[in-house]
């Protein structure tokens, strides 16, 4: 089929057949994992032309192999962006975007409420490197905007976010950013582009960790960046090329290859996690559930308006505390007690101690993450078992 005709397709039939087609050399109908690290040129004038980019061609695969570039063209088609760029890991990706963009004493706003690893990027390597990062609360908008001054050249936010799921109005950021001459830069990683198209409301540039729900099966680091044509390839050819954060052939592979169960999973995960907060909003020992689709949730109405969906992710505080979340995560039995997030497999973890041990006790407090608060990665497990489990553990957990 058409690339054109596949566009007008829906977002699963695409997850399916959008890697492509048939491979061009043999027909095989899955992309080939191209476990090359080299490619032999046809001539030295051949090799001059390509390194030259007088001529399209493949070199080393630190700066491009078929099996990415199939990747990257399905993940720019399903994010809506012209093109996409495969980094070795979520971390690579971001970094990536900001060292195309940014020098040393420029500025960057951040949302308060980022996974662990982004925030001790932009307090420690980043500063080391005389980029400014400025934590702000994104719900709130006047926060955001007097942040600003001429020197921001990003604005960078996650929604929902990591752990505490906030939800942030992405064409209000995008917004602010513009006005100031900025980049709008969204990480995707919760929603995936199924759920959510931060593009389509305005953001420039999409970051993923595709180790999560792109990948999908928890066996695979990788990470990807969507974003206009011009940015994407001076990432390629600059920044990537000199730091050296490229995806191998095969993981590349196994991110396709989650890619075309994503909408089946990401309904699953949603089915479950719903129910899963449901259940957990009515437990006596449980004080609070932070799920985007629970009317309770304070960014509801945001939630629905922007995505279609509400996934995989729950975070819960319980009344006992640190020691709660203790016994809980000790007694789950089918819950496996693990960091990372968006695998079939249900994983549970402790932000305060784990994902979020980078943020200082004073960060941890302004942002809500508490010594109880637990995380769920619900799996595509039954639910009903799920919520066994966490009945049998909750039973432990004293009153
Ligand atoms: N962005 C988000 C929202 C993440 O949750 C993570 C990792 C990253 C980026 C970095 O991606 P990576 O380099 O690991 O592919 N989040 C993790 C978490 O919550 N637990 O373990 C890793």
């Amino acid at each position: 089929m058409k690339e054109s005709e596949l566009r007008k397709m829906s977002f699963a039939t695409i997850c399916v057949h959008g890697s492509g087609g048939p491979d061009p050399y043999t027909r095989a109908l899955n992309v080939p994992i191209y476990q090359s690290s080299t490619f032999a040129f046809r001539s030295a004038r051949e090799g001059a032309e390509i390194f030259a980019g007088e001529r399209e061609g493949y070199v080393y695969t630190r700066l491009g192999n078929p099996t990415l570039v199939a990747f990257e063209r399905e993940m720019a088609f399903l994010e809506g962006g012209e093109a996409a760029l495969a980094t070795a890991s979520g971390m690579a990706a971001t970094t990536t975007v900001i060292l195309t963009l940014m020098r040393s004493g420029e500025n960057l706003v951040a949302s308060d409420t980022l996974y662990g690893g982004t925030h001790e990027l932009f307090r420690h390597t980043l500063s080391k490197m005389g980029i400014e990062v400025r934590d702000v609360d994104a719900t709130k908008p006047e926060e955001v905007e007097a942040a600003f001054d001429a020197n921001t050249r990003i604005l960078f936010i996650e929604t929902p976010s990591n752990p505490t799921l906030k939800i942030i109005d992405i064409a209000k950021m995008a917004e602010i950013a513009h006005r100031h001459g900025a980049k709008l830069v969204v990480d995707n990683t919760f929603a995936t582009p199924y759920y959510q198209r931060p593009l389509q409301f305005g953001a420039d540039i999409v970051v993923h960790s595709a180790t999560k729900y792109i990948g999908g099966h928890g066996d695979t680091i990788g990470g990807v960046i969507v974003g206009p044509k011009e940015i994407i390839e001076k990432a390629r050819r600059e920044t990537l090329r000199d730091l050296g954060g490229c995806l191998s052939p095969f993981n590349a592979w196994l991110l396709l290859r989650g890619l075309k169960t994503l909408p089946v999973r990401m309904e699953r995960h949603s089915w479950n996690a719903m129910r899963i907060a449901q259940y957990l909003s009515f437990h006596p020992k449980v004080s609070k559930v932070y799920y985007p689709g629970l009317r309770i949730h304070p960014q509801h109405e945001l939630a629905v308006k922007q995505m279609t969906g509400f996934g995989g992710m729950i975070a819960f505080e319980l009344k006992g505390g640190r020691r709660a979340g203790e016994i809980l995560m000790d007694s789950v039995k089918l819950m496996t007690l693990a960091v990372s997030l968006g695998d079939v497999d249900t994983l549970i973890e402790h932000p305060a101690s784990m994902t979020h041990s980078t943020y200082t006790r004073e960060e941890l407090e302004k942002v809500g993450i508490t010594e109880g608060l637990v995380r769920l990665s619900v799996g595509i497990e039954d639910v009903n078992d799920l919520i066994n489990d966490l009945s049998q553990a909750l039973k432990k957990v004293p009153a």
